[in-house]
């Protein structure tokens, strides 16, 4: 046996218990202890059932991540659940926490399972760009049905364990002492004379069903919900093979198409991202005994769509949180925002109305800043311009008790000297919610430069209470995400100036996997938004740069975007879908003329490079200032608000991948051509040089 699995015998029956922190992940020492554990049992005379069950929070929750892209240490998964389906003494895995991916491997293996009621099981293989390689496409078919089966694996989703018990994956619920409950369930076993039930020998999920008509329906849904994904399709295929094959050359053919996702380069891209996001939690010189400050009661200013969205994410976590307006009329319209974002939830199904009315209930709006004098938290959501956030910081600074936390949802503004209205600096910290705040996950948690330790901790606390991903970030124009984006949005109006249309840029983009291109995007939040930044920085912008112009020229006709019913797009009244707007062919016409330039087709490499690396260049000078602590925080930034694809891992493992000299080289092509915007990072220059990654840079840190 190896330290991570215990076997103990309990009277007649064999106690299998692994304990790996902090998940149970079937790391080599797992593997190896769990094949030694279970041939003892089919040795041991004395034995008639197996109980298999872990310590700790979880049971397993998966293969080791860590070792996958390194040489297979034997024994491998699949042969060890081999080794115990093929036992002949029944075993039962007793699932708490979450039992997920090769988790539920094992489980399935095992003859019977019973789930703690709180418990779930999954596949999420296909989200770290693979499948499920130890029996898990052709096992969970055969007891849940292949529509059900289709489901769990190709959207990686865990499914409750009630649901579980529905879909035949789980034979009981049950309650309390995990040990006690497995060693009852054995002993009736042993008592009824049941004996192994192979999952691999079932046929019933595969029955009296037309198998072949759901594997084409979900290959439908992945080409238009999942497109260029490599995993999502070869896990319809692994299932597709389970439909037709016996359940030897099932495993065989499951086994080629996991090596294949394990080949791709998602892979590599996808765990990245699975890791940076853990990764970003951990602040380098947060020393360790920093305790986060209790957070019972929040306090959110401003009643607009961020406000309201924000006041909504603290009452989604059961925070109770002040909503304050400046009068009751613009209060009862952000209140009503809040229901009617919440009805509409209601109306497809995915909260209850129970749910609702608790969640409202958590939200009191308020006039007065008296009434935030016991917030633990305040977050400020007006305005962007300074003086109207002098205006509010002095005014919390005068009311808000000792302790409180000043935050500010400010995307640009400084907030060193939004902090410097008060008279507690260390106590105010960005919180930089992204729209709408009560969906997407993204936080950046600003430092400034006097923020004090104990509130960045609470700050990420509140991000972890939030379910939010939280990455710190330094004060700068922009932050890490906005500050990247603009020079992203920027290049991509100049492709405007030199002949491209917003629907070659947006579906250039869309096709290297951007959830949604940049014009459609400013369409949605407001062309008057980068109108306003532009302004501000054309103030101290050196002479020899300069802003494209299409935006203004939109702007000065009124066309704002979606809310004006034209902007880069046209839309029809109550509908979303962009369609060409003509008025703006004149514009690009006139943009081209002022500058000399001759219209011209554009490859759509071209569009991509222009548009991505200059995200690069400006994530390596970010990197370089000290802004992020590391490259895959800017890469979790890109991926949970940005729609960057998970995919490619987010801008700057994507340049990695792509070979920093090559980035480089265009980046100097595009310096010797364009101007100045292009100057390339002395980061990106060194690392080129040197033959390094990003990654490899961060390590090195
Ligand atoms: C698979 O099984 C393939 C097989 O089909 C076939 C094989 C042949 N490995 O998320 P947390 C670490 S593929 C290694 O913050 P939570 C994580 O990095 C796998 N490490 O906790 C973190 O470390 P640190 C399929 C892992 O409570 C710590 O554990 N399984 C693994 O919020 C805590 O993690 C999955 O994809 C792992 N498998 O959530 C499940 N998992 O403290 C992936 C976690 O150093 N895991 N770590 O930063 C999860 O979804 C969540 O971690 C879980 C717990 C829900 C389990």
């Amino acid at each position: 046996m190896t330290d991570a699995v215990r076997l103990e015998l309990q009277g007649e029956i064999a106690l299998i218990t692994v304990n790996n922190p902090p998940v149970n992940a079937l790391g080599h020492a797992v593997r190896e202890g769990l094949l030694q554990a279970f041939q003892s049992a089919e040795a041991d005379s004395q034995v008639r059932a197996v109980v298999l069950a872990c310590e700790g929070s979880t049971f397993i929750a998966g293969a080791d991540i860590k070792e996958f892209g390194k040489p297979p240490q034997a024994p491998s998964l699949p042969e060890v659940i081999e080794a115990i389906e093929g036992s002949t003494k029944p075993s039962v895995a007793v699932i708490h926490g979450t039992a997920l991916g090769g988790g539920l491997e094992v489980a399935l293996g095992c003859h019977y399972r019973i789930a703690r009621k709180d418990a779930k099981v999954g596949l999420p293989e296909v989200k770290l760009g693979l499948l499920p390689g130890a029996g898990g496409t052709q096992r969970l078919p055969r007891l849940a049905g292949v529509e059900k089966a289709l489901d769990m694996i190709v959207s990686g989703t865990p499914i409750s364990a009630a649901e579980a018990v529905e879909h035949h994956i789980v034979d009981e619920l049950f309650e309390g002492d995990l040990r006690e409950a497995g060693l009852a369930y054995a002993r009736r076993l042993v008592d009824e004379g049941r004996g192994p039930r192979r999952t691999g020998e079932q046929t019933q999920g595969l029955e009296g069903v037309d198998n072949e008509a759901l594997i084409r329906a979900k290959h439908a849904e992945v080409a238009k919900r999942m497109p260029g994904l490599f995993s999502p399709l070869r896990c319809i295929a692994a299932v597709e093979a389970a439909t037709k094959l016996p359940l030897a050359e099932g495993l065989k053919r499951e086994r080629e198409l996991f090596a294949e996702c394990l080949n791709s380069p998602q892979r590599g891209a996808l765990i990245h991202s699975f890791f940076s996001e853990r990764q970003a939690g951990k602040i380098n010189d947060l020393p360790a005994d920093v305790k986060p400050r209790t957070i019972n009661m929040a306090a959110v200013i401003g009643g607009g769509t961020m406000g309201v969205g924000i006041a909504m994410s603290f009452a989604n976590a059961g925070v109770p949180v002040k909503l304050l307006e400046i009068n009751d009329e613009a209060l009862q319209r952000g209140l009503q925002r809040a229901r009617d974002t919440y009805a509409a939830s209601v109306k497809r199904g995915s909260l209850t109305e129970d749910t609702m009315e608790q969640r409202l209930a958590l939200v009191e709006g308020v006039t007065d800043y008296a009434a935030l004098a016991e917030a633990d938290v305040v977050v400020e959501a007006v305005f962007e311009e300074m003086g109207v956030k002098q205006q509010v910081f002095e005014q919390l600074d005068a009311v808000c008790k000792p302790g409180a936390i000043l935050a500010s949802n400010t995307s640009s503004l400084d907030l060193d000297a939004i902090a410097a209205f008060t008279k507690r600096p260390e106590d105010v910290v960005g919180l930089h919610f992204f729209s709408p705040a009560n969906v997407m996950r993204l936080l950046e948690v600003v430092r400034g430069e006097k923020t004090s330790n104990e509130v960045l901790a609470t700050a990420m606390a509140i991000g972890k209470q939030l379910k939010k991903v939280s990455v710190v970030v330094g004060v700068c124009d922009g932050f890490v995400g906005n500050r990247m984006v603009f020079q992203y949005g920027r290049e991509a109006e100049f492709l405007l100036e030199e002949g491209a249309t917003p629907g070659q840029v947006d579906g250039a983009l869309r096709n290297f996997g951007m959830a949604m291109g940049p014009f459609a995007m400013r369409d949605l939040s407001g062309l008057d938004i980068g109108q306003a930044i532009r302004k501000r920085q054309r103030a101290t912008l050196p002479a020899h740069l300069d802003f494209p112009t299409v935006s203004d020229k939109l702007c000065a006709a009124g066309m704002l975007g979606q809310k004006t019913g034209a902007g880069y797009y046209r839309y029809e009244p109550g509908n979303r879908t962009p369609l060409e707007n003509p008025e703006l062919v004149p514009m690009l016409e006139a943009a081209s003329q002022e500058k000399g330039i001759q219209r011209k087709a554009l490859d759509e490499q071209y569009i991509v490079e222009r548009c991505i690396f200059a995200l690069v260049n400006e994530g390596a000078k970010i990197l370089e200032e000290g802004i992020a602590q590391r490259s895959s925080d800017i890469d979790v930034i890109y991926l949970n608000g940005y729609g960057f694809p998970a995919f490619r891992g987010g801008p700057m493992f994507y340049a990695d991948s792509v070979g920093l000299d090559t980035v480089l080289a265009r980046v100097k092509e595009l310096h010797a051509r364009c101007g100045d915007w292009w100057k390339p990072a002395p980061l990106l220059e060194k690392l080129a040089a040197e033959g390094r990654t990003f990654t490899e840079w961060q390590a090195g840190q």
